[in-house]
């Protein structure tokens, strides 16, 4: 084999094993006040990447503080805590980068955020804000939404969800 193919070869090795350990990170942690009858036993509601693709999917068009106008794409943030069995009413969601946000649970229901998966239809990796980024459809509320204190609340590379 040539030095040239082999070098192709490993390249392409490498990249789809980089992809598939993107996609590896698409799931969701649930925990704290959530329905215990429908949680594991270790009291966490677990979504699995096929899991959150089995979900309703809803699409976003809107900008938002990093992007121009893009199509995201994934189900709707109440969908999931809904189907986790959550109780209370505010959220914690922690990030892959370790920032976390409170969001309250009203204001989740009054903007229906999505937890996209996808932006323009690919899927989002870790180093473009997935695998999963909370979008609110900022541009049409843009004097609600495109406030600082509720910037804060598009988090991006979500890792897990902790119900107060
Ligand atoms: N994962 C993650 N999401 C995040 C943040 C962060 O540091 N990590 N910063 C939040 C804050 S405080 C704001 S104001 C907006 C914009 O953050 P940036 O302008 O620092 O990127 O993203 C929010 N989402
Ligand atoms: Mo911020």
């Amino acid at each position: 084999m040539s030095t040239a193919l082999r070098k192709l070869l490993v390249a392409s090795i490498v990249c789809a094993a980089a992809s598939a350990h993107a996609g590896d990170l698409l799931k969701l942690d649930i925990s704290g006040n959530i329905s215990p009858d429908i949680a594991g036993p270790d009291k966490i509601y677990h979504f699995s990447r096929a899991d959150l693709l089995g979900l309703p999917v809803y699409s976003i068009q809107t900008s938002t503080n990093w992007t121009s106008t893009e199509l995201w794409e994934g189900p709707r943030l109440m969908d999931v805590l809904e189907k986790a069995g959550m109780r209370g009413a505010t959220i914690r969601v922690v990030a892959y980068d370790d920032f976390s946000q409170e969001i309250p649970v009203s204001f989740i229901r009054q903007y229906q955020p999505i937890l996209a998966y996808r932006e323009n239809g690919r899927e989002l990796r870790l180093d473009d804000f997935g695998p999963l980024f909370i979008i609110f459809p900022r541009d049409r509320y843009p004097d609600i939404l495109g406030t600082i204190r509720n910037t804060r609340r598009f988090v991006f590379q979500v890792r897990s969800i902790e119900v107060k």
